[in-house]
This record gives structure tokens, C-alpha cells and sequence, in this order.
């Protein structure tokens, strides 16, 4: 293609004050908004982890780390916008300002490494819903990356140097964990749950990890049920079972946000700290170097489907 490509890097998005989260819950909640007591918990969660989530910085300094790379091979040959799932700029506002700017053939990558029906597929929906309604751009979708090599390598490194927190004969257990979803998603075949285990089973292999199993993470706040096993409840059957040492690994995120710095950090750490054990977490990806190669080499590999 002689003209520049769009790319189009989509992720979660999260309020930029405290002053926003009404809104941003509201969203997320499909436009109902959330109990007095709901807001509160979350706006209390922020609080703990400082007020505002790093996300944003974070998502922008991924989304023009991959559009450096990208226009290595060209000043130009690609533009990269960023859409947010539930905060400005969301989804539907990069797509008109990409055919604003008459890009017509475009890549979109959702900063999650596995699919799943409820997450990367609505996602794409909402681009192309946009895309389709003003003629432009049109899509080719990077589904998911959760077994590129170097994403394995990335978190075989992470999983080794957490290791390290612990005496070389210390028994510790590794948790691979992802965001819960509705236990619904497992009619619908969504390979959700499976991307997840051959996530963690390749990471294993790499390094020679046997003690190693999965958990999910920040279920939903609804009356529905989420998958299991929840990872409060896995720290204590481990502690049940004798085993006090463990690494959550959250391979099912790529940054430090609420999800990982509350959820892990000060949740299950407290869960830990109350039983007693020794719990660490691998470093988020965020914008390693090595990272942003790995999604520009995606974004490029796909980029060739365009014709
Ligand atoms: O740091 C931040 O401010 C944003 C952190 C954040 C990330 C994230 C990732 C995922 N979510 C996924 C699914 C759901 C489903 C519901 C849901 C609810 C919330 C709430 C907050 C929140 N999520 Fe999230 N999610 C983040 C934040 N998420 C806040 C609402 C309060 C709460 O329950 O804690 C339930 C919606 C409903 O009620 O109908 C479902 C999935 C991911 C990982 C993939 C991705 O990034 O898209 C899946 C980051």
C-alpha cells in the first residue's frame, strides 16, 4: 500500500480523576449507574492506589512506543490512534478521527493478550459498528498474542527474577492469573480460559516450572456467576495445603492499573499477610522495550493481510 496504515491500539481506559469514576462505572455498567455504596468502594479503591490509575500514561506511552517502531520502516507509512473501551478517547472517537484523516486500510490490537467473546471481540465490534457507518476504515483485527514467543520470554523472565524473593529450595507456587468473566462465556466456547492456561503451560515449559497452576481475579461486582476459582479463595486452599510462598503472575494484563495495584497488591496481599504467607508479584509489562518489538511485529504480521 502506497498510503499511510492506521492502526488502531485499543484499551481499557480509566478515569482521569476521582471526579470522573461516576461516569466511568456508569459506563462500564452499560449505562446504568452505580449505588451510592458501589461508588464509593471503587472511588476508595483509587484512593488506595493513589487517586488516579497510571493507565493512562501508560496505554499512551505503549500506543506511541508501537507507532515509533512501526515508522521504522517508513516516516509515515503508519498512524497510529488510540481508542479507550470506557474513557475518552473512546473506541467510535478514533475511528472518525482516522477516517477524518482518509485512512482506509487499518490494523486494530487490543492491549490483552487473550480473546475472549465479553472482552477483545466487543472491542473490535465497536470499531468496525463505527467504521461501517462512515464507509472508512476498514478492518483487519489482531484477535490475540498470547503465545508469541517473545510475550512468553517476557514473562518466563518476570516469573524467574520473582522467584528470586524466595530461597532457592523454597517450595512456591506460581499463579497465573486473568480477569474473571461471566461463567457463561464457557457455553458459548470462548477460548478465554484455555488461551490463559497455554499462556501459563508454554511460560512453564520455557522455565521448567512444575508448581504452577491458575487463577482468575477482580470477578464482576454482579449476581451473575464468574469464573472460579476466585484467587482469594486459592490462597487459602494453598495455605490449607501447607503451601505459604507464592508469585501471582497476572499474564491475563499488560500494566499497573487498579486491577493489578489493588487487586493484587493490596488484596491479595492482605489475604496473604492474614494467613501468613509470602506473596510477590511479577512486573507488569507496561511499556518494556522488548514489549512494544513484540506488539509492532504483530501489528506488522497483520498489516500484510491488508491488500
Ligand atoms: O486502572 C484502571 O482504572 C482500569 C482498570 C481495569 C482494567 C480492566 C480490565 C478488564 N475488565 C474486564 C472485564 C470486566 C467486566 C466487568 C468489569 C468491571 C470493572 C470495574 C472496574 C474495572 N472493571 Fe474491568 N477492568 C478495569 C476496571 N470489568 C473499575 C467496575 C467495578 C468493579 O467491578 O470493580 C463487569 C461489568 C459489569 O458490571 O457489567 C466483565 C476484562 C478486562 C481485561 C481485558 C481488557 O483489558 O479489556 C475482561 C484494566
Amino acid at each position: 500500500l502506497t498510503e499511510p496504515i492506521g492502526v488502531l491500539v485499543m484499551a481499557y481506559g480509566t478515569p482521569r480523576s476521582l471526579a470522573e469514576v461516576e461516569p466511568y462505572y456508569t459506563h462500564i455498567r452499560h449505562g446504568r449507574k452505580p449505588t451510592p455504596a458501589l461508588l464509593d468502594n471503587l472511588i476508595e479503591r483509587y484512593r488506595a492506589i493513589g487517586g488516579v490509575s497510571p493507565l493512562n500514561d501508560i496505554t499512551s506511552a505503549q500506543a506511541s512506543g508501537i507507532e515509533h517502531r512501526l515508522n521504522r520502516f517508513g516516516p509515515g507509512t503508519f498512524k497510529v490512534y488510540l481508542g479507550m473501551k470506557h474513557a475518552s478517547p473512546f473506541i467510535a472517537d478514533a475511528v472518525v478521527q482516522m477516517a477524518r484523516d482518509g485512512i482506509r486500510h487499518a490494523v486494530s490490537l487490543v492491549l490483552a493478550p487473550h480473546y475472549s467473546t465479553m472482552s477483545v471481540k466487543t472491542y473490535q465490534k465497536e470499531a468496525d459498528d463505527k467504521a461501517a457507518e462512515l464507509g472508512i476504515p476498514s478492518f483487519v483485527h489482531v484477535d490475540s498474542w498470547h503465545l508469541e514467543p517473545l510475550f512468553i520470554d517476557l514473562l518466563a523472565d518476570r516469573v524467574k527474577t520473582a522467584l528470586k524473593a524466595f530461597a532457592p529450595d523454597a517450595k512456591v507456587r506460581v499463579l497465573f492469573s486473568a480477569h474473571s468473566l461471566p461463567e457463561r462465556i464457557l457455553s458459548l466456547g470462548d477460548p478465554y480460559p484455555q488461551q490463559l492456561r497455554e499462556t501459563g503451560d508454554t511460560v512453564a515449559k520455557q522455565i521448567g516450572l512444575t508448581n504452577y497452576s491458575f487463577a482468575w481475579q477482580s470477578a464482576g461486582r454482579t449476581d451473575e456467576k464468574w469464573l472460579g476459582p476466585d484467587i482469594l479463595n486459592v490462597l487459602r486452599e494453598l495455605h490449607d495445603g501447607g503451601e505459604d510462598n507464592v508469585v501471582v503472575c497476572p499474564a491475563g494484563f499488560v500494566s499497573d492499573h487498579l486491577e493489578v495495584l489493588y487487586d493484587v497488591d493490596i488484596e491479595c496481599q492482605a489475604t496473604a499477610q492474614e494467613l501468613g504467607m509470602h506473596l510477590t508479584r511479577t512486573e507488569s509489562l507496561n511499556a518494556d522495550p522488548r514489549f512494544l518489538d513484540m506488539l509492532s511485529a504483530v501489528v506488522l504480521r497483520r498489516a500484510e493481510d491488508l491488500s
